[in-house]
């Protein structure tokens, strides 16, 4: 099924919709519930996510996982580079989608070079950075969450994790695990 991205093409749907007989007003409740990304704690590696070839994590015993096994890691390599994870799912119409993740932060930075930024990217809306992490994150797994808000139409929404290190003034390692996308 295509998605209708413009206010333009939802409002012609409508305007077909209303001369359909089937029915009014009345539709089914929107399925606006459940946990819908079918790998959020990265245990099937980079199923469903598109990532750069180092990013997923298996079984490190020194580094566990928030849960399971496998976690997807910014790694301080103290080399000037970026890396980026993203995935996309779909939000049905009049749902609101609420993205939550965990984040360690190991580092030895002591002010802020290297970053993680977070966003999250809907139909219709402008993308927007969410969360704009740094050395001061914490050494613990901490949860983080962000929502879409709702909207009449159906829409996607990309959630993104950008990091950017740079070389010779400290190594922060970002890891991130359980990013779980839940319709309400
Ligand atoms: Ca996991
Ligand atoms: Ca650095």
């Amino acid at each position: 099924m295509r998605a209708f991205v413009t206010t333009a093409s939802a409002a012609a749907l409508l305007l077909l919709g209303t001369g359909s007989a089937s029915h009014g007003q009345q539709a089914a409740d929107p399925p606006c519930s459940g946990q819908i990304h079918a790998n959020p704690g990265f245990e099937q590696g980079t199923t469903d996510w598109t990532a750069g070839p180092r990013i997923v994590v298996f079984g490190d015993a020194n580094r566990p996982a928030h849960t399971g096994n496998a976690y997807a890691s910014f790694a301080g390599l103290d080399v000037t580079h970026r890396d980026l994870l993203r995935t996309t799912v779909t939000v049905p119409a009049n749902c609101d989608l609420t993205v939550r993740f965990w984040v360690r932060t190991t580092t030895t930075e002591t002010n802020r070079s290297d970053y993680l930024n977070v966003g999250l990217a809907v139909t219709g809306i402008p993308p927007k950075t969410r969360f704009s992490l740094a050395f001061d994150g914490g050494a613990q797994w901490r949860q983080y969450s962000m929502s879409t808000g709702t909207a009449t139409t159906e829409r996607t929404a990309t959630a993104s994790f950008l990091a950017s290190e740079t070389a010779g003034n400290g190594t922060t390692a970002f890891d991130v695990d359980d990013v779980t996308f839940t319709l309400g």
